[in-house]
C-alpha cells in the first residue's frame, strides 16, 4: 500500500511519493497513517525528549559537512539561509509511542547540501552529530537517508526552531522513528563504515527505526539462565534486562532498583509490592498485570502500556507519563482493555498533561487522586 512518509509543501523536490492515499476519504486515514503501537499526542503538544539544551556553543553557531565528500563545507547560519530551502509536511513517531501529524519544517534537504559538497565514492552511511553535551548523534544508510527526504531544518512551523526542539539546526528524517532527527545539528559527517548513534549504541534503539515495522529496539543478549535465576530471587536491582520476557509470572514484592527494564514484558505477571523506584521501564508491556501497591519513585514509564493493570496504591506522582496508555484496544484479544483505578492510584495534574487527549479523559474520569 502507498504510505505517505511526507508531501512537499514548497514545488521543489526530486520526487513525490504516490498521493493514492489522499484520495481516500478522511476516516479512513487514521488507521493508516498511524504506525502501530502508537497513539496522537495531545492537541497542540510537542513534547521534549532526550536532551533539552544544547552544550554551550562557543562562537556563532557552524554546520559541517565533512568526511566522504569531493568539497568539505563550512557554513555559518547566514550562508545557510541563502541555500535553496524546502518545506515538508509529514507527521513524526516517537517510539516512546507518540505520534504528531502534519509537522511542517523547513530548511534545506540533505540532497541539495550534498550536490554542493559532492558525494565521495567510498561514501555509504550519514552520520548526524549534535552540539551535545554527550555527543549526541544518529545514523542512517546515505541512500535511506536521501531518499526519505531527509531535511536539514531551521523552522518548523513556519518560526525558527527553537532551542528545546534543537535549534538553530537540526536534521529531520521522515519516516523514521524521530531519534533519527538529531537537535543541534552541527556535523553531517559521510562514511564508509557505520558509526551507530548514541540512542542506538546506549540504548538498543533500532538502527533501522522504520516505524512502519516497529523496529523501536534490538533485544540484547540476556543469558536465559541469569534471567531465570533473576527471575526465581525476585531481585533485577540495578540489572540490564532489556527487552525481557516475564509475561504471567509471579514476581510479588520484585526487587527492580535502577533496573533497565526498557521494552520489557510483564504482561498479566503479578508485580504488587514490587519497587520500580528509578527504574527504566520506557516502553514496558505492563498490559493486564497486578501492579497493586507497586512503587514508581523516579522511574521512567515513558510509552509504557497499563492497559487492564491494577494499579490499586500506585504513586505515578514523579513518573514522566509521556506515551503512556491505560486504556486501548489490547493488541493480543482485540478487546478493550483499562487499568483499574481507586483512590490510592496518585498522579499530579502535571504528569497528566503528558498523555494523549483519550488517556488523560480516562484517568480523570476514575477514582484516581490528582494532586495538583
Ligand atoms: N542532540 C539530541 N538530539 C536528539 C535527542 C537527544 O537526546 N539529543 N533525542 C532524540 C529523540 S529520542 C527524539 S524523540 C527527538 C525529540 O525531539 P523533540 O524534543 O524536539 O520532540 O529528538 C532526537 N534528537
Ligand atoms: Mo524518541
Amino acid at each position: 500500500m502507498a504510505r505517505r512518509d511526507w508531501i512537499l509543501t514548497s514545488d521543489r523536490f526530486f520526487h513525490f511519493p504516490s498521493p493514492a492515499f489522499m484520495d481516500q476519504p478522511a476516516s479512513s486515514q487514521l488507521p493508516d497513517r498511524l504506525p502501530p503501537g502508537q497513539q496522537l499526542a495531545a492537541p497542540g503538544k510537542w513534547p521534549v525528549i532526550g536532551e533539552r539544551t544544547p552544550a554551550p556553543n562557543p562562537g556563532p553557531w557552524i554546520l559541517r559537512v565533512c568526511g566522504c565528500v569531493e568539497r568539505p563545507l563550512v557554513l555559518d547560519l547566514e550562508q545557510f539561509s541563502r541555500l535553496p530551502r524546502t518545506a515538508l509536511r509529514l507527521d513524526i513517531h516517537c517510539v516512546t509511542r507518540w505520534s504528531i501529524f502534519d509537522m511542517d519544517f523547513s530548511g534545506v534537504l540533505l540532497a541539495d547540501l550534498l550536490a554542493l559538497a559532492g558525494i565521495g565514492p567510498s561514501a555509504r552511511f550519514v552520520s548526524f552529530r549534535s552540539q551535545s553535551m554527550h555527543d549526541h548523534s544518529s545514523s542512517l544508510e546515505l541512500a535511506d537517508a536521501i531518499e526519505k527526504g531527509t531535511l536539514v531544518a531551521n523552522q518548523a512551523g513556519g518560526a525558527p526552531l527553537t532551542p528545546e526542539h534543537g535549534g538553530p539546526l537540526r536534521n529531520i528524517v521522515p519516516g523514521k522513528y524521530f531519534y533519527k532527527s538529531v537537535k543541534w545539528l552541527k556535523e553531517i559527517c559521510l562514511l564508509e563504515q557505520d558509526h551507530p548513534g548514541t540512542w542506538e549504541r546506549e540504548s538498543g534503539y533500532h538502527n533501522h527505526a522504520d516505524p512502519w515495522l516497529e523496529q523501536r529496539y534490538i533485544a540484547p543478549q540476556i543469558d536465559k539462565r541469569e534471567a531465570a535465576m533473576l527471575i526465581a530471587q525476585r531481585d533485577f536491582s540495578g540489572r540490564d534486562l532489556r527487552s525481557l520476557l516475564a509475561d504471567r509470572l509471579d514476581l510479588s514484592g520484585l526487587k527492580a532498583n535502577a533496573a533497565q527494564l526498557r521494552d520489557a514484558s510483564f504482561r498479566g505477571a503479578i508485580l504488587r509490592d514490587a519497587d520500580f523506584s528509578q527504574a527504566n521501564l520506557s516502553n514496558a508491556h505492563l498490559e493486564l498485570a497486578d501492579l497493586t501497591g507497586a512503587r514508581f519513585p523516579g522511574a521512567d514509564v515513558e510509552g509504557a502500556s497499563f492497559n487492564g493493570a491494577n494499579l490499586s496504591g500506585v504513586d505515578l506522582r514523579s513518573a514522566s507519563l509521556i506515551g503512556c496508555t491505560f486504556t486501548g484496544i489490547d493488541r493480543k484479544t482485540g478487546q478493550t482493555a483499562s487499568a483499574t483505578l481507586d483512590q490510592t492510584t496518585c498522579f499530579t495534574r502535571s504528569s497528566l498533561e503528558a498523555l494523549a487527549a483519550e488517556q488523560q479523559q480516562y484517568i480523570l474520569a476514575s477514582p484516581a487522586t490528582i494532586e495538583p
